[in-house]
């Protein structure tokens, strides 16, 4: 006989004594909604052959590149690290419990790799105030103490996160509602392990280390030491769940899992357990896991660092909360003549923190004057009246307990009639301390613990019979009440939740202003409206014209002029172009769109101006493309200097080369730590016809001073090996062939020198023209090039240089400037100083007894301001100085 007959048949012969919680209101619920105890355990353990996970092509590109994982999964913070929860509804039907595949994940860096075979050799230990330490493994620890198994649900702090961040945004990214999940966990009491090391009187903390590697160090936490101790709080050191080996993503091959506690301190990976008279000193412990008082602002929170280390505001217990599956968000129902008697039936799930059993669940369909008292159900109580059964290795031992560690179902019948003419459904719960959800909002700057009444708005549908539901936010997707009432200036938090209440009083409402759109819109013209034909018919570099925030302007007039040439923009020609364009330019510039707003694009559901980023990778010989976002995959950083940097990124395929024509460039863009979107443009390091990768030569500046570091090199220097950025181009108006010829501005020409002004990165354009002319034999263009920098340090690809000088002999001359007077080394025999107009007439003098010759400048923009200004003071054509 199974395992899981075995339970089955135990549990029936268990069940006849009722449970002392069945109160009068769980008799109504219909059986067919709720799980029998054998329906339960029928469904475990979930065979690793029917799982639908495997290892995702997003996941590839990261550390986490051997972990499987479930496609339903939403992706809370990007590909990586993995941060993540199912759809709502889907957690809901997978039942009370949940299996691995789908239970919410929250990790902070790469997932530590233990194979099979490993699991029962890891080691973990107890020590601190302890007076017999100890280091065992998970074999001695399965031989050695009682073994478990208890269903228990575990819950992220910062379920329904995204709702306070609508409101105000903090610190953290957006959870929805399905940040929980319900497991079967197997392993033993921590209790039982902790005392074998028998710790000192004067204890009060446990701490706990993971053998992950997030960027703070090993993640840690602490419990006190009173919950360990406490049987009715059930906490446990786990190997197993749902009957299997723990999913490397829930903690393979040990986890602590801490019931009724926020999710965060159920410290995964478990390496160390450290008793201790005063709370952990991890990174994550101080900053991680607090609701701080609600009048603490993101500011004080970043410069008040007493406020982190007050343990006053350390979150444990999890607060009361409920939680609506149905009506579904976008949910539509009819109410006329003959579906108005209907039932219908809403549902959803609640829990409670600290073990304490979640008492009642109401909801009111009018905004909270009259409530309806909803069916509860408590599937733990079934494991409660079941006795012991042996399952997976361990004894489920709920008989021995009175508290509840599991969520609970709730729902209620309602006749369709009664949606008609409400602007709302909302839930809440209480518990048996007659403690009750808060019909407002906490608002603190971590924004966790959210538990104000979960409201479903209705919406009328698309015809006078049809109403529509909308939840307040969707994980991982715009939509929801909170961001409809947002964009309609209503105040989410007031009475009304900001809606418009028909016949009502009608609050105060403040305009929606979006102010980055205010910025570019010309009043004239935004009752102008512009076809997709006619934006279509501008699809090419002559007369192009661009979409940003559904406005569309015309770039022809300014081809001339724009800073970063002519292709910048004929590359987004007829397309969106809005998030490029806000990633790259400041207010000041965004003003100067007005001038070349023509008119409002006509609004329909045409696809396609939607992101331009997701369509298919073909297998392209090579990368760049002038209109997709491609994505490039860092595999190596080589640090050159404290803050130079070279970054090498594999391109598509092995075959691949850029398509990047020498003296050109290309936009990269990623979002930063904020998620706003941030975009520059970068020549490479590496040659054309380099294949299969691509390295690009970065200057990292770092906040110093109090100044902000720089946004894109800021990014760069935080990627991780394995994740991704996008990269778009060629864009550039210079362009090199051989032989001293070029094109510049669309027109040939031919030169026998040129002069080169860099500075410091900015040698990377000239770095290429002039390796594709030492490469060439028989191309005898001369170089000269002045390259400042601040020290003697500073200078970048030195020895290249070098070589290149060697190669080509008195073809390239390099003068190397310094600009730090109080850093010149003692032997320098270079320039110091800046380019002055002394110099310059020198060096023009000299390239005019060369022949024909173009200037080609690169720099930070204090040296190319520099430059223009002696091209103006001399009275040098300016079309033969190309800025890159
Ligand atoms: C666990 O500890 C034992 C004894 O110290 C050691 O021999 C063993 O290599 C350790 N196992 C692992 C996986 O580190
Ligand atoms: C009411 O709506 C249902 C569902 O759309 C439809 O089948 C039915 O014919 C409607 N009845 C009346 C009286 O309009
Ligand atoms: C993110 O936003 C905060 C608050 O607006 C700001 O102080 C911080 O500099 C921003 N970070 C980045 C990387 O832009
Ligand atoms: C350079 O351009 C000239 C015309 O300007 C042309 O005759 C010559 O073939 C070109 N040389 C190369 C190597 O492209
Ligand atoms: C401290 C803080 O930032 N509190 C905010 C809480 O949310 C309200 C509502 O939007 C803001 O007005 C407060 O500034």
């Amino acid at each position: 006989m199974s395992l899981v007959d075995k339970a089955i048949e135990s549990s029936l012969e268990t069940q006849t004594e009722s449970s002392i919680f069945s109160d009068a209101s769980s008799s109504h619920v219909s059986e067919s909604d709720v799980e029998t105890l054998d329906q339960i355990l029928g469904k475990l353990p979930i065979r690793l052959d029917t799982k639908k996970t495997k290892v995702l092509d997003i996941d590839l590109q990261t550390k986490d590149n051997k972990v499987a994982r479930d496609p339903r999964l939403l992706r809370l913070t990007g590909s990586h690290p993995f941060n993540c929860e199912a759809p709502l509804t889907d957690l809901f039907n997978d039942g009370f419990i949940t299996s691995s595949d789908l239970h919410f994940v929250r990790n902070h860096g790469p997932v530590p790799h233990v194979e099979d075979e490993g699991v029962l050799g890891w080691n973990f230990s107890v020590s601190g105030d302890v007076s017999s330490p100890f280091e065992m493994n998970i074999g001695a620890m399965i031989k050695e103490f009682p073994q478990y198994t208890n269903p228990i649900t575990i819950c992220c702090a910062g379920n329904r996160r995204k709702e306070q961040n609508q409101v105000k945004k903090g610190k953290g990214f957006n959870w929805g509602a399905a940040g929980v999940s319900t497991s079967l966990w197997t392993g033993c009491f921590l209790w039982d392990v902790i005392q074998r090391a028998n710790p000192s009187k004067k204890a009060r903390y446990l701490w706990m280390e993971g053998g992950d590697d997030p960027a703070k160090g090993a993640y840690g936490t602490c419990i006190p030491l009173h919950m360990v101790r406490d049987p009715e709080r059930n906490i446990m050191l786990a190997y197993k769940q749902n009957g299997i080996y723990l999913e490397p993503d829930h903690g393979k091959p040990l986890r602590c899992v801490i019931p009724g506690v926020i999710g965060g301190r159920s410290v995964k990976w478990l390496k160390r357990l450290i008793v201790s008279e005063i709370p952990s000193d991890n990174w994550y412990h101080f900053y991680d896991n607090r609701v701080l008082p609600t009048m603490v602002t993101p500011e004080m929170a970043a410069t008040q660092d007493h406020w982190w280390k007050d343990e006053r505001y350390a979150i444990y217990d999890l607060n009361l909360q409920s939680i609506t599956v149905f009506p579904e968000n976008e949910e539509r129902m009819i109410i006329n003549d003959s579906t108005q008697n209907d039932l219908y039936k809403v549902k959803g799930f609640a829990y409670n923190g600290g073990g304490k059993r979640v008492g009642r669940v109401e909801v009111s369909l009018d905004s909270g004057k009259n409530w309806k008292l909803c069916n509860l159900n408590y599937p733990e109580d079934k494991f409660r009246d079941a006795g012991y059964i042996e399952l997976f290795g361990g004894t489920i031992n709920v008989c021995e307990r009175m508290s509840c560690l599991c969520w609970c179902f709730w729902d209620i019948e309602i006749p369709k009639s009664e949606f008609k003419d409400s602007t709302g459904l909302v839930v809440r719960a209480m518990d048996i301390s007659m403690t009750v959800q808060p019909r407002t909002m906490y608002w603190n700057v971590t924004s966790m613990l959210n538990n104000w009444w979960y409201r479903v708005a209705i919406q009328p549908g698309s015809s006078p019979d049809e109403i529509k539901f909308e939840h307040p936010t969707i994980a991982n997707k715009p939509g929801g009440w909170m961001d409809r009432v947002k964009k309609d200036g209503g105040d989410i938090l007031s009475n009304t939740w900001g809606e418009r209440v028909i016949g009502g009083e009608e609050e105060e409402r403040k305009e929606y202003v979006d102010e980055e759109l205010q910025m570019i819109l010309n009043p004239e013209k935004v009752n102008t409206i512009i076809t997709k034909e006619e934006l279509s018919q501008h699809e090419n570099d002559e007369d192009p014209w661009f979409v940003v925030k559904g406005h569309v302007f015309t770039g022809t007039p300014f081809l001339e002029e724009h800073p970063g040439g002519a292709q910048s923009i004929t590359m987004v020609a007829g397309d969106d172009a809005t998030d490029d364009f806000m990633a790259i330019h400041s207010d000041n510039s965004k003003r100067m769109l007005q001038k070349f707003h023509i008119g409002k694009l006509e609004v329909s559901d045409d696809k396609k101006f939607v992101e331009n980023t997701n369509k298919v990778i073909e297998k392209t010989a090579t990368l760049l493309n002038p209109k997709i976002w491609k994505k490039i995959k860092l595999v190596e950083k080589e640090i050159i200097s404290h803050d130079s940097r070279i970054f090498h990124f594999a391109l598509e395929h092995e075959e691949q080369t850029t398509g990047l024509p020498v003296g050109k460039h290309f936009f990269i863009r990623s979002k930063d730590s904020n998620g706003t979107l941030v975009m520059r443009a970068y020549t490479p390091k590496s040659n054309h016809k380099l294949k299969g990768k691509l390295e690009v030569l970065v200057k990292i500046y770092f906040p110093k001073d109090g100044i902000p570091g720089g946004k894109m090199t800021t990014i760069l220097e935080s990627m991780s090996i394995g994740s991704e950025i996008e990269i778009k181009g060629p864009t550039g108006e210079f362009e090199y062939i051989s032989n001293g010829n070029y094109t510049f501005n669309n027109k040939p020409g031919h030169v026998d020198s040129f002069f080169m002004i860099a500075g410091g990165s900015g040698i990377t354009p000239c770095y290429q023209v002039i390796k594709e002319i030492v490469d060439q034999e028989e191309d005898n263009t001369k170089m000269k090039m002045f390259y400042g920098n601040r020290k003697e340090e500073d200078i970048l690809c030195r020895k290249d240089l070098e070589d290149f000088i060697a190669t080509k002999n008195s073809n390239l001359i390099v003068d190397h400037c310094l600009s730090d007077f109080h850093n010149v080394p003692k032997n320098w025999d270079g320039l110091t100083g800046r380019l002055n107009k002394l110099l310059w007439n020198q060096y023009i003098e000299e390239q005019k007894s060369y022949g024909e010759f173009l200037v080609l400048v690169c720099g930070p923009p204090g040296m190319v301001e520099g430059v223009k200004k002696l091209v103006a003071e001399t009275g040098f054509d300016a079309s033969r100085v190309v800025y890159f």
